[in-house]
């Protein structure tokens, strides 16, 4: 059996948890690969909403595995949150879920320095959930951190402090002063931790290679999106993880040629929270519109999201890098209320010569985007679950995105609940 890699193809909050739970019948395992508790994904069926950080979105479907894998950056203390959010479902969580000894460990200091190296940017800042992230993955290839598996070790304490002292000594520098706020976390810390141990700590790189050679399918899901890759993002404004498929083989440990499909989830138009370059943004009423619309607020912070039109050049980057073998479009329920519908096509640089490529810098570059107009349909996609049942302005934007992607538009979404979905399969 194959790894199907579903993974968000622009700056996160594609809609990867509402694909993920739509999906997850097909698949027997169901692994996060990397990212922690930055990502936020949104689940709704039954009129609940429920939102996952660092737990993969198959867990409300009992008949899963779902594993937190290596490449992820683990903190106990929202994991001990989440396990007790999902109380009132009566999952059989400590059955269904796997967590890697491989992955690491976010420790209390590890929020601290992020916020430490934020304030220090000043104007600069990347815009951080402040997750303690980046400062957590810093240490993994530092070869400094701490790993799931150690909190069974004796000599966790020790090691932990031995870190934590470290981690002072930078605080310190930076004059961030954590007096008040480092004790409580670390009561927090250390309960979080004892919590964990009921759970399965697997090395689970057998556990998904084994599963595959007992023909099980898996699905990794992917946190935040291509355009947030610490390499092929718009660096420095990305995370520090590999968000793209190539990061489901080093954070689960399985090989390229095991990869099957590959699902890239995209919304109709974009959205960015945090800071950086985002060509379309539409600082204007329209793109205030599109947020209310969407109700494009943060999932883990709440922060607003930017907003702005779909970037064609940035989305071909993206399935270029991925491999994408299908697309899955999303929140095309929110385009309704617009009466022209926007595309970019293409950028203008500062010299005038028009581009579809990805310039290596867009902070520096400034680049226009040319767009192509659409009519709006302008009509409720409410209980439209067939395809040839949609608008015909609809129709037309769908098959433009298809010649232009080179791929088929699988599933259109056009509500949050698990329901609101035309598949053309
Ligand atoms: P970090 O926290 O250090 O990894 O942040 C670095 C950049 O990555 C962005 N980032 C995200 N972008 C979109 N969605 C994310 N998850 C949450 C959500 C975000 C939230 O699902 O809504 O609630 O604010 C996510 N996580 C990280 C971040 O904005 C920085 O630009
Ligand atoms: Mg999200």
């Amino acid at each position: 059996m194959k790894v199907d890699v579903l993974l968000g193809l622009q700056w996160g909050d594609e809609g990867k948890g509402k694909i993920v739970d739509v999906l997850a019948p097909r698949y027997q395992v169901v692994g996060r690969f990397q990212g922690g508790p930055n990502a936020g994904h949104t689940l709704e069926f039954d009129g609940i909403k429920h939102v996952l950080h660092q737990i993969p979105s198959g867990i409300f479907r009992s008949d899963i595995q779902n594993v937190i894998g290596n490449g992820v950056v683990l903190d106990p203390i929202v994991f001990k949150k989440e396990i007790d959010n999902l109380g009132p479902y009566n999952l059989d969580l400590v059955a269904n879920l796997f967590i890697s000894k491989k992955a690491s460990l976010i420790v209390p200091t590890h929020s601290l320095l992020d916020a430490a190296y934020e304030r220090s940017k000043g104007e600069a800042k990347i815009g951080s959930t402040l997750r303690g992230i980046g400062p957590a993955y810093q240490d993994k290839i530092a070869r400094l951190g701490l790993r799931v598996g150690d909190i069974l070790s004796p000599r966790f304490a020790d090691k932990y402090k031995k870190l934590v002292d470290a981690h002072k000594v930078i605080l310190d520098f930076y004059a961030f002063d954590y007096s008040e706020l480092l004790a409580p976390a670390e009561e927090k810390f250390f309960a979080a931790v004892e919590f964990m141990k009921q759970f399965t700590l697997a090395n689970s790189e057998y556990l998904i290679n084994e599963s595959l050679d007992a023909g099980k399918s898996v699905l990794a899901e992917g946190a935040q999106g291509s355009l947030l890759d610490v390499d092929f993002g718009s660096y420095p404004f990305v995370t520090s993880s590999t968000t793209m498929a190539a990061g489901a083989c080093t954070g689960l440990g399985i090989s390229p040629s095991q990869i099957g499909e590959v699902f890239g989830i995209f919304k109709a138009y974009c959205t960015r929270v945090g800071s950086g370059p985002f060509p379309t943004e539409l600082l204007d009423a329209t793109g205030e519109e599109m947020r209310k619309e969407g109700r494009e607020f943060g999932a883990t912070t709440g922060r607003p999201r930017r907003c702005g039109w779909l970037d064609l050049p940035a989305l071909k980057y993206a399935i270029m890098i991925n491999g994408v073998t299908q697309l899955i479009m999303m929140k095309v329920d929110v385009l309704t209320i617009f009466d022209t519908i926007k595309v970019c096509t293409h950028y203008r640089l500062a010299d005038g010569t028009l581009t579809t490529q990805l310039p290596y810098d867009l902070c520096d570059e400034t680049v226009e985007p040319v767009y192509k107009e659409f009519s709006g349909w302008k009509t409720s996609l409410d209980g439209i679950y067939d395809f040839d049942a949609i608008p015909e302005q609809l129709l037309a934007y769908v098959k433009f995105l298809e010649e232009e992607l080179n791929l088929p538009i699988t599933y259109i979404s056009t509500g949050p609940d698990r329901e609101a979905l035309i598949s053309r399969e």
